[in-house]
């Protein structure tokens, strides 16, 4: 609570040292202390119900479907048939509901270690948490490393929506948690994390990256633009066991009908090329990689 100040929360983190993120907030709608960590939601005065883990934003009403959008649908448009789908975290649903839009996904298994996160959002951001009604869900609560473990050659596509690096998220940045997606995919199978942000993290991206391209014959990092998270933006690590996959062209191309069916809000064919081309400093690290 130490961080809402005169009515306004303020987001500070080692992560991204001199910069904070304030939101002026109207009213602290749930706060408990979870097996794992700090679980807040409040009402904020201009982005809707925002949701708070160990005191950092990770949606708002207002902005997450830059980001829900962008993580689920640049793998699923890059896999000519992506029926089984693993969401690794994503307690709050909103990946989930965009997973369960696409008309080739037949099943999705959400494998996350908090359950009070899911509880949260199903309670106070009702349009996140609509995935977990879905008949092609099988919700999994436990650990993602575990379940990986013992579901080998399983999956077309896997989704990290993981919090950043720091306490429970830390090892969902590291080569031994790659190399456990690698083997719980199918062959030609697709996985897409959370990816951090090349204005702050441009060090971390390119080690990544570096032991990606160990394990996967085809690597790639592209960024969506999102108010509320530090500088304006995060990425997305792409790796495909397919050595003939391309991920700046969708080799699913969804029709305008499609679009407007599945509702989406930043997702287009253009975006998803688009995302792939990063300012000249990012490109040129990300290159030598
Ligand atoms: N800096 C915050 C990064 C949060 C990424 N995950 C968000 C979860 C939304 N489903």
């Amino acid at each position: 609570m130490d961080q809402i100040k005169d009515g306004w929360f303020t987001e500070s983190c080692a992560l991204w040292p001199g910069q904070a993120m304030s939101l002026q907030v109207e009213e602290v709608l749930y706060q408990k202390k979870s097996k794992f960590q700090d679980v807040m939601v409040f009402k904020s005065k201009t982005y809707g119900n925002v949701l708070v883990l160990d005191g950092v934003i990770q949606c708002t009403e207002r902005d997450e479907f830059a980001y829900q959008e962008m993580i689920a649908s640049l793998p699923l448009c890059s896999h000519p048939c992506p029926k089984k789908v693993l969401v690794i975290g994503g307690g709050d649903g909103g990946v989930l509901r965009e997973v369960v839009k696409h008309p080739l996904v037949e099943s999705v298994v959400l494998c996350e270690i908090d359950e009070d996160v899911i509880n949260a959002s199903k309670k106070y951001l009702p349009e996140m948490a609509k995935g977990f009604f879905s008949p092609k869900l099988t919700l999994h609560i436990g650990d993602g490393f575990e379940f990986m473990k013992e579901n080998q050659d399983a999956f077309d596509i896997i989704i990290t929506d993981s919090s950043d690096p720091v306490g429970p998220a830390e090892s969902l940045f590291k080569e031994s948690y790659y190399k456990l997606m690698k083997a719980a995919l199918r062959s030609g199978g697709i996985l897409c994390s959370q990816g951090e942000c090349q204005w702050l993290h441009l060090e971390l991206i390119k080690e990544m990256q570096t032991f990606c391209k160990t394990l996967f014959p085809v690597v790639d990092y592209a960024y969506t633009t999102i108010p509320t998270y530090p500088s304006g933006q995060i990425g997305f690590m792409l790796c495909s066991k397919n050595p003939e996959t391309n991920f700046r062209e969708p080799v699913k191309a969804l029709s305008k009908e499609e679009m407007e069916s599945m509702n989406l809000k930043y997702y287009n064919p253009e975006i998803h090329k688009a995302s792939f081309v990063l300012p000249e400093f990012a490109r040129k690290v990300l290159s030598e990689a």
